[in-house]
């Protein structure tokens, strides 16, 4: 199982460092993950390489052209994963594509707008798209994209939280994130088997304190259970600070996760 995310943006670029690092850097390396960016800019033909216009009625703020994005959506989603717009091709020589005429685009293959007034992301809609093979992320101007790519391109709309980017290339790039490790393979042993119940937002507790070397640290000391070698009072102290800070910090969360017994009872203490 791999994936492969096609990304349409007007800013491109913003999204080479982050994908060059780290855990999504390994997972293309292994072939568990493929993104293709392209430049919506790229999709137009008049001669100023317009994407954006003044509202109808007044007002402020500008709004992302509908030609552009549905030339770009259908042109690259008509073709195989990973095809891409040859750069000298942009602006000069674009397959043929009628503005009018809907192209039939592939049904299982999500095509998401990132935008503030989309579901708000959880691990439960991560884990939901995590199950697509393909993926296409529109990243929007906050100022807004024209209403017929919602009612006519889009199947679905993201937001990652209750506050305002200037636009959806974060968003996009958070989503890229989270999918990806949870494509088998994607992460290794010891990352892999945290996320199971003991993460956040999976429905489970927030993680209670770790401790790393050195032993003390300015005047600090590792609490001594943990050096203690007795595995099951480890586990148990670990529940218990789990369910502490989790009780202190994301009481809403307590509501959703599996308690035991023990576990109330010590709550009640
Ligand atoms: Cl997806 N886009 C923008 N522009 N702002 C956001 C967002 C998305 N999610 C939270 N804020």
């Amino acid at each position: 199982h791999s994936i492969h995310f096609d990304i349409f943006t007007l800013f491109p670029s913003m999204f080479c460092g982050p994908l060059s690092e780290s855990i999504l850097k390994r997972a293309q390396e292994k072939g568990l993950l493929s993104v293709a960016l392209h430049d919506i800019r790229a999709y137009t033909t008049d001669r100023h390489h317009i994407c954006d216009d003044t509202p109808y009625g007044g007002g402020g703020g500008m709004i992302m052209k509908p030609e552009p994005i549905f030339r770009a959506v259908e042109t690259v989603l008509t073709r195989p994963p990973g095809w891409q717009l040859p750069p000298e091709d942009a602006f000069v020589n674009l397959p043929p594509w009628d503005p009018e005429a809907p192209a039939p685009l592939p049904a299982d293959v999500p095509i998401i707008l990132l935008t503030p007034q989309g579901r708000r992301l959880n691990q439960a809609i991560v884990t939901e798209l995590s199950h697509f093979s393909r993926l296409a992320l529109i990243c929007g101007r906050y100022e807004g994209v024209d209403e017929r790519v919602r009612t006519q391109l889009v199947s679905d709309e993201i937001s990652i939280g209750d506050y305002v980017l200037s636009g959806g290339e974060l968003a996009a790039m958070v989503l890229v994130d989270a999918i990806t490790r949870l494509v088998p393979g994607v992460l290794g042993y010891a990352e892999g088997a945290q996320q199971d119940s003991y993460s956040p937002g999976l429905g489970g507790l927030l993680e209670g304190p770790q401790y790393t070397r050195p032993y003390t640290f300015r005047g600090e000391q590792v609490p001594d259970i943990l050096l203690s070698g007795h595995h099951g009072h480890v586990a148990r102290w670990r529940r218990e600070q789990a369910l502490l800070r989790t009780l202190q910090r994301r009481p809403d969360l307590l509501q959703m996760v599996n308690l035991s017994e023990e576990d109330r009872a010590f709550l009640r203490r």
